[in-house]
């Protein structure tokens, strides 16, 4: 049998894959470690974005699958009764009627949905239809706004419209590639591995990382500048000023194809070098030669995440680091650009389908009237139907349950009682809500223990659809696997309550391919134009947007956007931010006098639904270690190893301490993976903050005040240490459980 090509669904990097059955005819069966027949993973060598390479976690995921699977429905009335298995009918009817009763007493502002980047964008589409076209609610929200939406209100700002204007092939061309606020060696590996091979090539090219931490990818770089948390504004100006003080400027660009340039100059008198260097606390001569590099490389390519974007002022950091390529015209051409690396592997296509509570379908604006009205005439919808408001993030989702505003959650493909800011304050929002609905693939989740319905979903590998990775390759996902027990697709079920509700031919599609015909035409004649893409057309091969349906080649990679040096605003133009440093949200002070970082490691897989369940790479990370400088561990006291405990004003945590150099004194880093089914006290949402960026509503989830504190264990805990197994054993499946502990 032939190899089934397809995505990895883990990040945003997209590879290819090839996958094949457990037994293929004249050979022995492919088994995971416990013994179960498993399929086959390589990487796809004709997949343009990653031409065949995978990093661990592509190439494990098969041993996933079938593990620990939420398989049927299950209800209950209160959080305190154990759940009981009911039928699709039961639990949908249930659902029906609590939308129709929150709706009918509160009105539509009653009832969120909390979604996710793991979301095919089939299943992002009819969550669109279905709350804001006929339930009338814009509360649609995704676990983007704790990821990428800094960049989408950047682009949008600097730009005119959302979209990355880079692509991959950028990574093999750039003379200079700055990297900021990213750990792409552990993050996005096989981006990092294609700019090494570039590097390799060529010596001459450039590495600058900017992480206040010396992570693999900052070891690698030519130039790594670890600044304090929370000081990339200061950084990215400072640079500016030494650009414009050695005239490696791009006059004729800025003339021509930008606006409020002097605004910007204006601000930069603020930010000396002498000074911006003792605020990050890096070497005047190590900002200069970041300078310097920048200025001497005709192809500049800035590569950043979430240092940048989970932050008080991410769409403001993003925008600086955007205003770099406007003053040296390094955009729309081979090698260069401002290039946001998404983190989930369909962020994109979630953008693309208006995932965000301030967003419409085609990259299209709630508050924009003209917006509103195309989509409400394409879903047959009165005028006025689609409310005018952006709805709740998810933020507000959490208060409006804590005032009794909201009551109505369904989360789906997100693990909220991990992942969100000021946690314990989430936990206790979500115990109060009156009625919860969590679609999962898993079971348990951290969050099942918070809902009164679960509904089983379907996950990649067993539902088809679609995913656009961060360089706008959309790629055809082909259900290859059986379902395991009552498992529905995500888009599906939203069909299926669309239909209950009454919505009829609105929500009737005979399968993803139907949905995916309809959306595209949404996109005619946007900055993301997939009106050229259907299921049989992707069939042959990935394509990359813009496609649109005049386009009848099929073109994979290559394509950039803003080669005409025309931007998606009003006047053509890019527009300079003029953005000052606020700093971080939560500074620290004598009582808490650590800055917290938080950030993720090579073998996991944010919450570990998955990568916790396979031995390989729960091996690789065995247990949360908080990273500390040598200095202040000595100044505590603390050795390698040792127990610490973290507190903040919210919250507390207890992990081993890693001591190593390789993180600034004065700042600690832990990785967010594990949540509480997969170690005691390690939950470090327990102890951040929500404040959020304005303009983007992303909260600052890599910074918060800590007091780090040895902790003496129990001589019997010590011993337990001692005797526990290298990582903890993954929590027993527990479909029929009823709370978690
Ligand atoms: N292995 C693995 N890969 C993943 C994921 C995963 O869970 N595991 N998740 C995917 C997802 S959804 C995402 S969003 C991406 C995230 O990808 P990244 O953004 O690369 O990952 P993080 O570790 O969250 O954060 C990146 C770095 O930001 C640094 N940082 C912290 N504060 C600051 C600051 O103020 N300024 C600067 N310049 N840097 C700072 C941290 O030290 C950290 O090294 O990864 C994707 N890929
Ligand atoms: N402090 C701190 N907090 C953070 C971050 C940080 O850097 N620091 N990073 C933030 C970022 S960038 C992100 S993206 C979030 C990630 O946080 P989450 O979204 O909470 O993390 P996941 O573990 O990826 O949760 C995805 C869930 O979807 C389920 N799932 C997988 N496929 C499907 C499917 O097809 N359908 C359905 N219904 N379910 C499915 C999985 O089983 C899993 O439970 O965490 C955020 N939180
Ligand atoms: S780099 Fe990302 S997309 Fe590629 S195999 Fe690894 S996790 Fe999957
Ligand atoms: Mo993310």
């Amino acid at each position: 049998m032939s190899a089934t090509k397809t995505l990895c669904p883990y990040c945003g990097v997209g590879c290819g894959l090839e996958v094949l059955p457990p037994a293929t005819p004249n050979q022995a069966t492919h088994r995971d470690a416990a013994g179960t027949p498993i399929w086959k993973v390589r990487g796809d060598r004709a997949h343009p974005s990653s031409q065949g390479q995978v990093c661990v976690k592509g190439a494990t995921v098969a041993e996933s699958l079938h593990k620990d699977r939420l398989l049927y429905p299950m209800l209950r009335d209160t959080l305190d009764e154990p759940f009981r298995r009911v039928s699709w009918d039961e639990a949908l009817e249930r659902v029906v009627e609590r939308l129709q009763t929150s709706h009918r007493t509160l009105g539509p502002d009653a009832i969120c949905m909390y979604g996710s980047g793991q979301f095919q964008t089939e299943d992002y589409y009819l969550a669109q239809k279905l709350l804001k076209g006929y339930l009338g609610t814009n509360n649609f929200d995704a676990n983007s706004r704790l990821c990428m939406s800094s960049a989408v209100a950047a682009y949008i700002q600097s730009f005119g419209a959302d979209g990355p204007p880079c692509c991959y092939a950028d990574l093999d061309e750039t003379d200079c590639a700055f990297l900021i606020g990213t750990n792409t060696a552990e993050c996005h590996p096989i981006v990092f591995n294609r700019l090494q091979k570039r590097r390799k090539k060529n010596r001459k090219v450039r590495l600058i990382v900017v992480d206040p931490r010396r992570t693999p990818t900052a070891a690698a770089a030519d130039l790594h500048l670890a600044i304090q948390p929370g000081t990339d504004i200061a950084l990215l100006n400072g640079m500016a000023n030494l650009l414009r003080r050695w005239g490696k400027l791009d006059t004729v660009f800025i003339d021509e194809c930008t606006r409020n340039f002097p605004a910007y100059v204006e601000t930069l008198r603020h930010y000396p070098p002498e000074l911006v260097a003792r605020t990050c606390g890096i070497r005047l001569n190590d900002l200069e030669k970041a300078a310097r590099w920048w200025g001497e490389s005709d192809r500049v390519l800035s590569l950043w995440s979430m240092g940048l974007n989970q932050s008080s002022e991410g769409t403001a950091k993003a925008r600086t680091l955007i205003n770099l390529h406007l003053m040296t015209g390094d955009i729309g051409k081979r090698g260069a650009g401002p290039f946001s690396l998404t983190g989930q592997p369909n962020a994109m296509g979630g953008r693309e389908a208006g995932g965000l509570a301030h967003l419409l379908p085609g990259y299209r604006l709630i508050k924009n009237s003209q917006h509103r009205a195309e989509v409400e005439q394409f879903w047959q919808l009165p005028p006025g139907r689609i409310a005018p408001r952006p709805g709740r993030d998810v933020w507000s989702m959490i208060r409006g349950i804590e005032d009794g505003t909201v009551r109505f959650l369904w989360i789906a493909a997100t693990n909220p009682a991990v992942s969100l800011p000021d946690l314990r304050r989430v936990q206790a929002a979500l115990r109060r809500s009156p009625f919860t609905v969590y679609q999962d693939a898993y079971d348990p989740t951290e969050t099942s223990a918070y809902a009164h319905v679960l509904l089983p979903a379907a996950q990649w590998s067993e539902k088809t659809g679609t995913m656009t990775n961060s360089e706008r390759v959309v790629t055809l996902c082909p259900q290859f696997r059986p379902r395991p027990g009552e498992a529905r697709a995500d888009w599906e079920i939203f069909a299926e309550v669309g239909q209950r509700l009454g919505f009829g031919a609105a929500f009737e599609f005979t399968d993803a391919a139907a949905v995916y015909a309809e959306f595209v035409q949404l996109t005619r004649d946007r900055r993301c134009d997939l009106s050229g893409l259907s299921h049989a057309r992707l069939a042959s091969g990935p394509i990359q947007w813009p496609c649109p349906a005049t386009e009848t080649e099929n073109i994979s990679s290559g394509k950039r956007l803003y080669g005409d040096r025309r931007f998606a605003t009003p006047d053509g133009r890019a527009v300079f931010a003029a953005a000052r440093a606020q700093g971080l949200a939560e500074p620290v002070d004598a009582d808490y006098p650590f800055v917290l970082t938080i950030g993720r490691l090579y073998g996991h897989w944010h919450t570990q639904t998955r990568t916790g369940r396979i031995p390989k790479t729960a091996k690789m990370h065995p247990e949360p270690r908080l990273e500390i400088h040598p200095r202040d561990a000595k100044k505590l006291g603390v050795v390698d190893s040792d127990w610490v405990e973290l507190r903040s004003r919210r919250g507390r945590a207890r992990l081993r301490a890693q001591v190593t150099e390789a993180i600034v004194p004065g700042t600690v880093f832990a990785p967010m993976h594990w949540g509480a089914l997969w170690a005691a006290d390690a939950e470090v949402n327990a102890l951040t903050h929500a404040v959020a960026c304005p303009d983007s509503l992303q909260p600052e989830l890599k910074a918060c005040a800590v007091a780090v504190s040895p902790v003496a264990r129990s001589p019997q805990a010590a011993a337990e240490d001692m005797t526990a197994p290298t990582h903890p054993s993954p929590p027993a499946s527990s479909a029929y459980a009823s709370k978690l502990q």
